[in-house]
């Protein structure tokens, strides 16, 4: 029953969406040995009504040695939005980046493609070996790329940003997507534990990306219109970019 509507939401999905999803979970399933994080119990499949439109969100969310969390949502409003949303926070004992990706679309055209590995290093650098798998992807070219907002800085230069003109930017936008998964997951299986003091300095990284992004007046205006403001807070702050105080594990 449940799972019957999980996969009717995303049938009724853009197919770039539907494709990206199933391109990210595919990965995920390849390359780690994933274990499921517990969302707090209202907030795994939810709907709500944004202005006469029916909007309903779904969420997946695993754990694995390196990665506190990796989270995939897919979300509808009405025939009017589809959204996802995914992001790769790895604990804070490792020296890596954070994964993230946002497309949004409706009526047929996604509007804003987003995907980056972002720094959390105080230097705003990547480590050097996600530099050099990076550069070494061939380079794309997009006919509309899009500007960033200010709270943007978080982003890394391989940032892609992009509104996707015809199936062939959605196919090159979604390779590129999956390299910079792999290149992720794969990183991850190496990393070495650091330093009490580096993993500090991992956390208040962390903290600045979700704090960045907790500024998308984007995403909190659809929130709030269908759920009200606290709910969109609290489910900004505990689902989508919840900041871990202190270091597990
Ligand atoms: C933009 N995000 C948007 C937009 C909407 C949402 C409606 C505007 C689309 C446009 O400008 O064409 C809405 N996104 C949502 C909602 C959710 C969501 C409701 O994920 C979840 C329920 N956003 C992220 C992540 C990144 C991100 C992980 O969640 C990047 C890695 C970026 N979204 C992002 C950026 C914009 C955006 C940069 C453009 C913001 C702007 O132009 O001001």
């Amino acid at each position: 029953m449940m799972s019957e509507s999980l996969s009717s939401l995303r049938s009724q999905q853009h197919p770039l969406i539907r494709n990206l999803a199933d391109t990210i979970e595919s990965v995920w399933k390849t390359e780690l040995k994933l274990l499921p994080y517990e969302l707090p119990e209202d907030l795994g499949y939810i709907e709500g009504r944004l202005e006469g439109d029916k909007l309903t969100i779904q969420n997946y969310c695993y754990q694995t040695q390196p990665f506190r969390k990796l989270h995939l949502e897919l979300a509808k409003v009405g025939n009017n939005l589809d959204i996802l949303h995914c992001v790769v926070f790895p604990r804070p004992e490792y020296n890596l980046p954070i994964f993230g990706c946002d497309l949004v679309g409706g009526r047929g055209q996604i509007s804003a493609a987003i995907a980056d590995l972002s720094p959390v290093a105080q230097d705003s650098t990547l480590p050097p070996a996600y530099q050099t798998q990076l550069s070494a992807l061939p380079s794309l070219t997009f006919s509309q790329p899009r500007e960033l907002p200010p709270w943007g800085d978080i982003f890394s230069e391989f940032c892609l940003f992009i509104r996707p003109e015809n199936e062939e930017e959605e196919e090159q936008f979604l390779g590129r997507v999956r390299d910079f998964l792999t290149v992720h997951c794969q990183q991850g299986k190496s990393a070495e534990a650091v330093s009490p003091e580096q993993q500090k300095l991992n956390l208040a990284g962390q903290q600045r990306y979700c704090s960045q992004q907790q500024k998308n007046d984007k995403t909190r205006r659809v929130l709030e219109k269908a759920f009200g403001e606290a709910w969109a807070e609290r489910y900004m702050n505990t689902v989508l970019f919840d900041i871990p105080l202190e270091i597990s594990l």
